[in-house]
């Protein structure tokens, strides 16, 4: 079982948040599950790590630091392990594990970067191999920003499997091949060379570019027969590219679709904004066409009191009358 580390790095705020849609899933995500996102949780930081990492950047050039244009302004890690690491067996509890296994990963980072520049740790249960991915600002030992210091070169990149591997030997994770962070290849690229490795090889390939032996009417007319083979060539070529290139096309148009669902619900949620604020205004109206109404019942609540208390007089009129009738009587 190896112990796995890989690093991003990222330019941009935008960049990190990008990264936050797939972290919190509001991207639709091929290879999650949702029905075990909820299993998914913030180990260490801050959830909304873009707009952490935009206030510390700011603090930064606040303490008078030089922010380079192109400066790499995080890391993101990604740290896991061998998949049978997680699985339980008869000597190891899982959630144990995981949960020891997730504690030193932090303590990795904290170690590596200082506890104040983790931006945010978050633990994805979701997809086939419990995993963390981390963000961090790359801070140096002189409080400078520095990617080059922890990811510069491949002697870093080495340095940083042998001691992510020492940190995590004690679980009995191994080192994992050199090799392993190389061939780390995004998705598409992955499929890509899938593709091309299933229908175009160099056998394949050299057998389309051979031409045609030339016979002898050939050798005459050499202008023709060359003129023809270069026709046949790339009918070939065409032949053997065509369903590459339709499968990028289709990689392409998935994610075009992706991205049309994401506006789409950029979309959605403006008009329910809007149809709130419109809502607000309508409940604002009727108040407004109400209140004389509410006036009318009050004047009526008014007459209704005035009504009473006239009647009262009228009766103590009438008592007093016949009062008075009765005096005279006397
Ligand atoms: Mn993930």
């Amino acid at each position: 079982m190896y112990s796995i580390i890989r690093t991003e790095k990222h330019k941009s705020i935008a960049s990190l948040r990008s990264r936050e849609t797939h972290t919190y899933r509001t991207r639709p995500t091929a290879n999650a599950d949702p029905a075990k996102q909820n299993l998914n949780k913030l180990l260490f930081g801050r959830q909304n790590y873009a707009t952490k990492c935009a206030e510390m950047l700011n603090e930064y050039r606040h303490d008078g630091k030089h922010q380079r244009v192109d400066a790499v302004i995080a890391i993101e890690y990604l740290l896991t392990a061998s998949p049978e690491f997680f699985v339980a067996d008869l000597y190891h509890d899982r959630q144990k594990t995981l949960d020891a296994w997730c504690e030193a990963q932090i303590d990795f980072l904290k170690k590596k970067h200082g506890e104040e520049n983790i931006l945010c740790a978050y633990l994805h249960l979701d997809e086939k191999t419990p995993h963390i991915e981390a963000y961090v600002l790359p801070i140096d030992k002189k409080g400078n920003l520095n990617c080059k210091s922890f990811l510069g070169g491949a002697k870093l990149l080495s340095a940083l499997q042998t001691s992510y591997a020492q940190h995590n030997a004690h679980f009995g994770l191994k080192r994992g091949a050199i090799a392993s962070n190389a061939t780390h290849q995004k998705v598409k690229q992955f499929y890509g060379a899938i593709n091309q490795k299933s229908e175009i090889n160099n056998v394949a390939l050299e057998q389309a570019l051979k031409l045609d032996k030339p016979s002898f009417s050939d050798k005459v007319n050499m202008e023709d027969y060359l003129a023809k083979q270069e026709k046949t060539l790339h009918r070939r070529m065409t032949e053997m590219f065509l369903p590459v290139v339709q499968k990028a096309k289709l990689v392409e148009r998935a994610e075009r679709l992706i991205e049309a669902d994401k506006k789409r619900e950029e979309k959605m949620k403006a008009e329910k904004l809007n149809m709130e604020n419109t809502i607000r205004q309508m409940q604002k109206d009727a108040e407004k066409l109400l209140a004389p109404l509410k006036m009318v019942e009050l004047l009526q609540e008014e007459n209704a009191e005035l009504k009473k208390s006239l009647s009262w007089y009228e009766k103590k009129f009438s008592e007093l009358n016949v009062k008075a009738q009765q005096a005279k009587k006397i």
